[in-house]
């Protein structure tokens, strides 16, 4: 209706006639009225209803509940006809705009369709229950394409397709906040690309059940989910020529390591601390003295134990068939759990003051004794590693006595670092058992699931660096929606207009410019010996203060307005948990102990070179390498790991805070369309050309279609008539061909050959002249 308000004024001035004025205004009264509108309603909510009559800028409009109302014009937008009600793609959408989307997506989350494509990018509502699309029925639907429905097995296909077709690298990039469906979106894909590999069972079920073992260990219990990966991961499955896979390969990103001995109310460390203590079995519990975990501190402290509808113990289960299924054999197991119940077992030691200058002794009880045990060391040895510390000074080396809050220090800093350990162990041999195939020949899918946007109540250095990663992956999609294809179409010189987009590259600059970002200053300040959270807090607000990304907060805290909303953070434990480093006497007290992985993560530790002398107030060395500054670079990696390949995007979003199903919140569903981006996405795919093609793809595509004689020219030089020609033959190619094909696939297929050939006569005839085109 605005459209045709314009056009109104248009001729309004151009012929001045004021009769043809005043008949074309009463032909747009009567086209408004009757006019199905959303209108704003001072909550933020849209209302459904049709326009009643209009005098001046004002509409009164009738609601569907029945009231009516007065709405200024700018206050409400065109709804649209019921033939686009429930469309699978936004594209489809006759008026987009923000109501619009929102109740496409809800009326088909009603009706439990969770996927809608918005352009390039599928949108994934988290059902929170289950749906009977994912079984074999469904994945040979999208196999033989025989429905082109929106859904994650159409994107998995697609990108296999190109990944065939293209011989490129693929990457399907889940991005989405906290709670919203990524991890068990990426383990959808791995199901249909298992499905695919076709000849190799043994590889596809190791890789189904990886993700059992890394949830086990990798994945909590938070306030925002009950499965939280607190970890980021990319798994690669490596295909061979012929599309078959033949090994994968997961990495995994910045483990959240200071859950193993602190936890936030409400929320469990992770899952297998549980799983053991509930399902080992009577020899196992015997050999490694295990308890219930109502009796382990590290497990008790948050007083939340149980997860609602969840058997740990039949997990347990589980995750022995899965732990079988990657190889890792009895003896490693044993060894495993071995390390977890002496993490517990090290979390229930105490100390007692045991002199006037507050120097503390480890209690004499079974807690001590166990861990000792388990560790296979003698429980003097323990008890010395954690109440004193070596001095080394140029003569000889001395120990000093600890105070109580070193010690619980330096108990807890093993803990975290056998855990940290144990996971990338496992995620080591986890990738030796993947990696059964040959040499690496064809080609690749990526899988991306990183832990989600985070923002609690209490934000520590742990969601500075989650969040952070997902600014940088934030980007990325900028890039690849909405930078390049808009870049693209102007250096074609294609008439194309700006749609503007929210860029988080300001936001991205405040954490990793060279100088004075959040990451340089936490780095320097780490490398100062005297320095605090405190005088942390206070040089970022030295020198951020007026970033417009940046807010300084009272005492020790600090905001950041990130693209999925402001966060404050608290900047207490940033530096230590930073610097990351650990007393060399810990080191080689756990290089002596008998429980052979000990001696193993030591070693790994001093090849990465890690080892100072300091406790908690220590500065870095200069050739340690801060987590933040170890996180970044891996990020650099992972971005340019994926710039290599073909990206697809797929956006999940959680409808509602109580992780229920059939709960639909407009305005926290709102919030996340807004911040992704996604009816800018819309805007530029339905804009711009839905295929693009360099001149060389397009040849290596569609030139089979010229004559024989012609194959060996450049193909831009073929003259017109020959292509008409070909055409024909396609044309009449098609209905011959048709009979060996079937269904959607066939039709897919010869559309593609149609338009193909029409934009290569296109492109002979000059319409078409630049670098790359739709
Ligand atoms: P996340 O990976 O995005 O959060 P999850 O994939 O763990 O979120 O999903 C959270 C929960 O939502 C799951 O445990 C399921 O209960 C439910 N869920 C998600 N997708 C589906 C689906 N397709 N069908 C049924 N239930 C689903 V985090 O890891 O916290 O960022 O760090
Ligand atoms: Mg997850």
């Amino acid at each position: 209706c605005k459209r045709k308000e314009d056009e109104l004024g248009e001729k309004r001035t151009r012929d001045g006639c004021r009769s043809k004025k005043v008949k074309m205004m009463m032909d747009a009264d009567s086209l408004i009225k009757k006019l199905c509108v959303w209108c704003r309603q001072p909550s933020g909510q849209w209302e459904l209803g049709t326009i009643q009559s209009t005098s001046g800028e004002e509409v009164s409009v009738s609601l569907s509940n029945g009231n009516v109302i007065k709405v200024a014009r700018s206050e409400f937008v065109p709804a649209n006809p019921k033939i686009f009600e429930g469309v699978d793609d936004l594209m489809k959408l006759g008026y987009l705009n923000e109501p619009s989307v929102l109740h496409n997506i809800k009326l088909r989350y009603s009706q439990d369709m969770i996927y809608t494509k918005a352009g390039r990018v599928l949108i994934a509502v988290n059902p929170f229950k289950d749906l009977q699309i994912f079984g074999n029925d469904h994945v040979s639907a999208y196999r033989q394409k025989l429905t082109n429905s929106p859904h994650v097995f159409a994107v998995a296909e697609e990108a296999f397709t190109e990944m065939m077709r293209d011989e490129a690298n693929q990457s399907i990039i889940i991005s989405g906040e906290s709670g919203s469906g990524k991890t068990e979106t990426a383990k959808i894909v791995m199901q249909y690309l298992a499905a695919l590999g076709g000849s190799n069972r043994d590889i596809e079920d190791k890789i189904l059940q990886t993700n059992h073992v890394l949830e086990a260990f990798g994945n909590a219990k938070t306030s925002r989910n009950e499965n939280s990966s607190r970890f980021g991961k990319l798994m690669e499955i490596h295909f061979s020529t012929m599309g078959k896979i033949y090994g994968a390969k997961v990495q995994t990103f910045l483990l959240e390591k200071s859950r193993v001995v602190q936890l936030a109310s409400s929320e469990r460390s992770y899952h297998i601390f549980y799983q053991l203590c509930a399902g080992s079995s009577f020899g196992l519990k015997e050999r490694l003295n295990l308890r219930a975990a109502s009796y382990y501190k590290y497990l008790n402290q948050s007083e939340c134990l149980m997860i609602d509808g969840i058997d740990d113990a039949k997990k347990f289960h589980q995750l022995m068939k899965a732990l079988d299924i990657v190889q890792i054999c009895k003896e490693d197991r044993e060894l495993i759990f071995t390390v977890l119940a002496a993490i517990l077992w090290l979390g229930n030691i105490s100390f007692k003051v045991a002199d006037s200058e507050n120097h503390i002794e480890v209690l004499d009880d079974e807690a001590v004794t166990s861990a000792a045990r388990l560790m296979g060391c003698s429980t003097q040895a323990l008890k010395a590693a954690l109440c004193n510390q070596k001095i080394q000074s140029e003569k000889d080396t001395n120990a000093k006595k600890l105070i109580l809050q070193q010690a619980i220090h330096t108990r807890d800093k093993i803990a975290t670092f056998m855990y940290e350990n144990l996971f990338n162990w496992i995620v080591d041999q986890v990738n030796k058992s993947l990696q059964v195939g040959k040499k690496h020949t064809g080609k690749s899918i990526n899988i991306l699931d990183i832990n989600g946007f985070e923002s609690f109540q209490k934000n520590s250095f742990e969601q500075f660096c989650i969040n952070y990663a997902n600014e940088r992956l934030q980007q990325h999609l900028i890039r690849h929606l909405f930078k390049y294809e808009q870049e693209d179409y102007e250096s074609d010189g294609i008439e194309w207009t700006r749609i503007d987009f929210k860029d988080n590259q300001e936001c991205l600059n405040l954490f990793e410019k060279k100088s004075h970002s959040l990451l340089s200053l936490l780095d320097e300040e780490s490398n100062l010996p005297k320095a605090s959270d405190l005088t942390f807090a206070n040089k970022l607000k030295q020198h951020l203060g007026t970033n417009p990304c940046f807010k300084g907060e009272r005492g020790r805290a600090f905001s950041v307005r990130h693209y999925e909303g402001e966060v404050l953070y608290d900047t207490n434990g940033f530096l230590e948990k930073n610097r990351d480093t650990m007393a060399s006497d810990s080191i080689q007290f756990l290089a002596s102990c008998k429980c052979e992985l000990l001696p193993l993560f030591s070693k790994t530790f001093y090849q990465s070179l890690k080892c100072s002398n300091s406790l908690s107030t220590g500065a870095l060395d200069s050739q340690e390498q801060s987590v933040c500054q170890k996180f970044k670079g891996q990020l650099f990696n992972l971005m340019n790991q994926l710039e290599c390949t073909t990206p697809h995007f797929i956006r999940s979003i959680r409808p509602n805070t109580k992780q229920l199903p059939d709960i639909y919140d407009e305005g926290l569903v709102l919030q996340q369309l807004k911040c992704s981006g996604i009816l800018e996405v819309v805007r530029i795919s339905r804009a711009g050309y839905p295929t693009r093609m360099t001149h060389q793809e397009f040849c290596t595509r569609y030139g089979f279609l010229l004559s024989e004689t012609n194959k060996s020219q450049d193909p831009l030089s073929t003259s017109t008539d020959s292509l008409e020609l070909k055409r024909k033959q396609v044309l009449q190619g098609t209905v011959v061909l048709q009979k060996y094909f079937r269904g959607y696939q066939a039709r897919s297929y010869f559309q593609e050959l149609k338009s193909g050939v029409a934009t290569l006569q296109s492109f002979v005839r000059g319409e078409i002249t630049r670098r790359k085109f739709g």
